[in-house]
């Protein structure tokens, strides 16, 4: 147990790089195989579990394909000219009336149990170097905001102001043609 305890803190001291190594274990069962989702050519997926549409890539980045559209597990997400982190007021400038913040409920709704660091399925959801992303599910508290640790795939609060985090924008179905 000890030995055990050491090495998951040697793997979190280690892990500070752009993109760390991901850790998944045989043992624990899938809960986002890429069978529960749609993908699409244009950035897009649908989780037909939720029936939710995701961009795949956080705002700030662009999907690659690598020209293989029908072959996800090479793709990655390419930082494009905008800012990709940000503080939770500038998010907004990405809504529109379709797409928005994810609740908090949401987008723990695409975390990956059986992996760590990210706890997401890669070939849904390309790696990008940061970890926390924006919700939109606010506390009473007025400057607290839920924020997604996707390192761990935890609820975390953030100061809506100091801190800059990614943002996933969310589509509900009915908003779909
Ligand atoms: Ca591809």
């Amino acid at each position: 147990m000890r030995i055990k305890l050491l090495g998951l803190i040697a793997l979190l001291t280690t892990t500070t790089g752009a993109y760390a190594e991901q850790v998944c274990s045989p043992r624990i069962n899938s809960v986002t195989p890429v069978n529960r989702f749609e993908i699409s050519d244009d950035g897009t997926v649908r989780d037909l579990r939720t029936l939710l549409l995701w961009q795949r890539c956080p705002v700030g980045y662009n999907i690659d394909d690598k020209g293989t559209v029908e072959y996800p597990e090479d793709d990655t997400c390419e930082p494009g000219e905008q800012a990709s982190q940000m503080p939770w007021v500038d998010a907004f400038a990405f809504v529109d009336e379709n797409w928005r913040l994810p609740t908090v409920k949401e987008l723990m709704s695409i975390m990956e149990y059986k992996c760590f660091d990210p706890a997401m399925n890669l070939t849904v959801f390309p790696e990008v170097p940061g970890s926390r992303f924006w919700t939109s599910t606010t506390y009473l508290k007025i400057d607290e905001v839920a924020s997604v640790d996707i390192t761990a795939g935890v609820n975390v609060v953030d100061r809506k102001v100091q801190a800059e985090n990614y943002v996933r924008l969310v589509r509900d179905p009915a908003a779909t043609p």
